[in-house]
């Protein structure tokens, strides 16, 4: 047996959100990871984030790439559409999802060897076409389903299980995500759910390509003394930059901040992100200000966390495209076949 499905029934006093569903109902398929795989935190946190923003489970489509971290999408949402692709392209079979569909939340999930090898192109490519996503990468710089071979995000003299060091500069995702244009950049830590879930939150409520790097630790292949990416080192080594205190309009206020260290940021859909600062003298709306920063951090041996970038004015593909606002699965012949005369009209034009 590959998986184990859930029992289905639950207490019948468990609470319900909005939309009329329990957080078991956000829940998938019994998790086949290794006991400790920073992966299952991550599915939790997306249970979370979905369940308090009150989505309905049939408007989310999660698509994955291969690997560990590219099976859990069938360990949450087991009732939302699905689509496991094939090694590293996640990025464009979403595109061409979400072309046809504008209205769906889609959920990317992919792994550091998902996406910064066979997939690399493809990740850039997402990312500065504005696909708007949530992207998320579940990185422990170790290709775990294989068994553990370094991957391209892992640190340069970082050391394997079997005590060999890695000769190989990194590729970081955060810095080529900025780099590339999305529009909402983090990074979090599987192990501070806390901290993951709103970051997981705005993403859902932002209107173009978010990508967020959750650094997962792989208990099985990179979790000893030397590795960068084990649960002892990241505990130690992660500087939260800033820490967003997500505000639903129809939620209560969860905190109640200081004036001066808080940025309020409206988003496209009406509600307003309270981001707290933690860092005086980060700037999560300026690009150029926080890739200086993050890899100042970087070179100084912090792991740079939380909402690294934002810009609250994000587009995305649709809008630079000009599609339909309805989606287009959901147009007749009439609307997609303009007749002979308006070919011709657009042929000549092109003449
Ligand atoms: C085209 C292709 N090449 C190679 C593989 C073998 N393969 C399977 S998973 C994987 C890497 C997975 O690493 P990552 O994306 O980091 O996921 P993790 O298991 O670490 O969560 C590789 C190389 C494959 N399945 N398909
Ligand atoms: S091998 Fe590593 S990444 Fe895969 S399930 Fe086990 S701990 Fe998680
Ligand atoms: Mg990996």
């Amino acid at each position: 047996m590959t998986y184990l499905a859930k029992p289905r029934w639950h207490h019948p006093t468990l609470a319900t959100n909005k939309v009329g569903y329990t957080r078991r109902d956000y829940e998938g398929k019994i998790s086949t990871l290794c006991a400790g795989c920073g992966h299952d935190s991550i599915s939790a946190a997306l249970i979370q984030a979905c369940w308090e923003l009150d989505i309905e489970p049939h408007r989310v489509a999660k698509l994955s790439g291969i690997g560990c971290s590219s099976k859990t999408p069938d360990y949450f949402l087991g009732a939302s559409h699905g689509f496991n692709t094939v090694h590293g392209r996640m990025p464009s079979v979403l595109t061409g999802a979400n072309l046809a569909n504008r209205d769906l939340l889609y959920l990317g999930v992919s792994g550091d060897g998902d996406s910064a090898s066979i997939g690399l192109g493809q990740f850039a490519h997402a990312m500065r076409r504005a696909v708007r996503m949530v992207y998320i990468v579940e990185n422990n710089g170790v290709y775990g389903l294989t068994k553990g071979q370094f991957s391209a995000t892992a640190d340069r003299g970082s050391k394997s299980k079997k005590g060999v060091l890695n000769p190989d500069s990194p590729v970081d995702l955060v810095g080529m995500a900025l780099q590339l244009g999305a529009t909402y950049v983090a990074r979090g830590f599987s192990g501070d759910k806390g901290q993951l879930v709103p970051l997981i939150e705005g993403a859902i409520r932002h209107g173009g390509a978010a990508f967020i790097d959750v650094i997962s630790p792989c208990v099985a292949f990179n979790n000893h003394e030397g590795s960068t990416r084990s649960y002892d080192y990241v505990r130690e080594h992660n500087e939260a930059v800033n820490r967003i205190d997500f505000i639903d309009l129809a939620k209560e206020i969860r905190c109640d901040p200081s004036p001066g260290d808080v940025l309020e940021l409206p988003q496209h859909d009406g509600s307003t992100m309270r981001l707290r600062k933690l860092h005086a003298d980060y700037d999560a709306t300026d690009r150029v200000g926080a890739m200086n920063q993050v890899l100042a951090m970087q070179a100084s041996g912090e792991l740079a966390t939380g909402l690294l970038y934002l810009d609250p004015d994000a587009s995305d593909m649709h809008a630079a495209m000009r599609t339909s606002k309805r989606p287009l699965n959901s147009l007749g012949e009439v609307d997609l076949c303009p007749g002979a005369a308006a070919l011709q009209k657009i042929n000549a034009s092109l003449r």
